[in-house]
């Protein structure tokens, strides 16, 4: 009798087990939600990703904490905010040490893996496989380090590739465990080099313009005057825009200096023939181009702005294939009803608003990063919401998904009830941001602040500049508010609830006219 006991308890627990679903967390580098056609359709089409937005959830207001790689790695893997798990910008070693959510999912009985970009400086830890890209990774004939510390190159495209390593592993996994699996991609991120067939279909295309592409710095504060994310002035012709220096050495105005010409060589001698001879030939327009109309200031921008759109937008057309060679994998191995797929970006990234590129900022454009959750039977496909969800809540969501509480240490939400419409919205009506990268490239100051439904107010308090937005009237930031006679109220209740959300995520480091 104990025995048929233990035998159906055993049983039962295997059921349970077996049920857990499986879950996919697919995050990419530096991808806008402009660049997914479920997002917007002005700028490229993305059905494979869109599917999980046909199957699934669209959050139309998903925000960052802090807008940066690394930080959001870290706030993804302990559902923290930068304060609290120590990765405040780029180049802080993350403590691996640290309780994570890949170490809650082991130790509830998940297997935990992990390909692509890492960027946390440490070696992971709490995943039972690993293969990670050392540092920012390379677009052609990737790197990557093993488990056993050591790294060896691989042929291919970094997407692809990172691809193959997922989808290897899914083949390799222990059968009859429920399993979490990272795919973190490279692109499309700086210097932006799309594998050539993509490269060959996007180099004509010709994209809108956003309305602010031509903005001036002028009448701005402080930190917008000291940015270096130019299009037209900080984006390299030959690193970025892989013209070839040669056409460009005799012309003072465009002449590349020494570091911008090792970038350039680096970059195309990995590539491998016949490829690289057809990837420069297709890149000989844009030096041809230069050298007949010799554009400048506007001229030269739109040109700038085009080919840099070109070059992003092939690399996401390659991410979204990738996504696609994923998805088909679930359905062929019947894996789709029991696993939940979530596709993100680290950040948000400037597609020429404000006339720039890359992201640092809390305004919207990189401050907002895509989510899309799939996940059949639990989300009604189709679903759209419009609830302020934020990094933070990644893990909480991830493990909440599996029936594992949010542990204490976390700082986000479970957005399962959403996810399912057990709930409308969440008990959270603002959210906050911090950050801190300002000695780097771009040269962003440090900022925090707080993103309402409708206001938003920053502090740039190294320099003890304040901005406030009206969401809703101005939906591109344009216009700082913060003398405004007319806001001073909400200004003040701005404030008021900034300093309480401090408090409540225990950030009360020194800033500025704060603590
Ligand atoms: C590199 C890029 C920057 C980019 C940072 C951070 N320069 O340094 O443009 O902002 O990465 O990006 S590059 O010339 O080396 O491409 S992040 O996505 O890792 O945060
Ligand atoms: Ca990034």
């Amino acid at each position: 009798m104990r025995l048929l006991t233990l035998l159906l308890c055993c049983s039962a627990q295997l059921v349970f087990a077996q049920q857990r679903p499986n879950i996919i967390y697919i995050m990419s580098d530096d991808h806008d939600a402009d660049a997914i056609s479920a997002y917007n359709k002005q700028f490229i089409s993305t059905p494979n990703i869109d599917r999980l937005a046909k199957e699934g959830m669209l959050f139309k207001r998903n925000f960052v904490n802090n807008s940066i790689c690394g930080p959001v790695r870290a706030t993804l893997i302990t559902g923290q905010h930068s304060h609290k798990n120590g990765m405040k910008d780029n180049r802080t070693r993350f403590d691996s040490s640290k309780m994570t959510m890949p170490k809650v999912f082991q130790e509830n009985g998940y297997q935990t893996a992990i390909v692509g970009k890492w960027h946390l400086h440490s070696y992971p830890t709490g995943f039972d496989f690993w293969k990670i890209l050392p540092g920012q990774g390379l677009y052609v004939e990737p790197r990557f380090i093993s488990m056993k510390g050591d790294t060896s190159t691989y042929h291919g495209y970094a997407t692809d590739v990172i691809t193959d390593e997922a989808v290897n592993w899914l083949d390799h996994r222990e059968a009859g465990k429920p399993f979490v699996l990272h795919i973190h991609h490279k692109a499309p991120h700086r210097y932006f080099l799309a594998p050539l067939k993509y490269i060959e279909e996007y180099h004509r295309k010709i994209f809108p313009e956003p309305p602010t592409l031509y903005n001036d710095t002028a009448g701005h504060g402080t930190a917008w005057r000291l940015q270096t994310m130019s299009i037209l002035h900080d984006m390299k012709l030959s690193s970025d825009l892989k013209v070839d220096p040669a056409f460009l050495m005799d012309l003072p105005e465009y002449k590349p200096d020494e570091k911008e010409i090792t970038y350039y060589n680096a970059i195309m001698n990995r590539i491998p023939e016949p490829d690289r001879s057809r990837i420069k030939k297709i890149y000989e327009e844009r030096g041809l181009l230069l050298r007949e109309k010799r554009p400048s200031g506007k001229e030269l921008l739109k040109y700038k702005y085009q080919w840099y759109m070109q070059d992003y937008l092939a690399c996401v057309a390659s991410v979204d294939e990738n996504v696609g060679r994923v998805l088909d994998y679930l359905d062929q191995h019947q894996l789709t009803n029991n696993t939940m797929v979530l596709y993100t970006g680290d950040q948000g990234m400037y597609l020429g608003e404000n006339g720039w590129f890359d992201k640092r900022w809390m305004y919207d454009v990189s401050m907002q990063a895509p989510l899309l959750i799939r996940w059949p039977g639990k989300i009604k496909a189709g679903s759209v919401n419009n609830t302020m969800t934020q990094a933070i809540d990644y893990a909480p969501t991830m493990l909440g998904a599996a029936g594992i509480e949010t542990p204490s240490f976390m700082q986000g939400i479970n957005l399962v009830p959403l996810l399912n419409s057990k709930q409308k919205a969440l008990p959270r009506k603002s959210l906050y941001y911090h950050y801190y990268e300002d000695k780097a490239d771009h040269t962003v100051l440090q900022h925090l602040g707080i993103r309402g439904e409708r206001y938003k107010l920053i502090y740039f308090y190294t320099v003890n500049e304040w901005e406030l937005y009206d969401l809703k009237n101005d939906p591109q930031e344009q216009k700082n508010l913060i003398r405004s006679a007319a806001h001073q109220k909400i200004l003040l209740q701005l404030k008021t609830d900034l300093l309480k959300l401090r408090d409540q995520y225990d950030d009360h480091e020194p800033a500025g006219e704060l603590n």
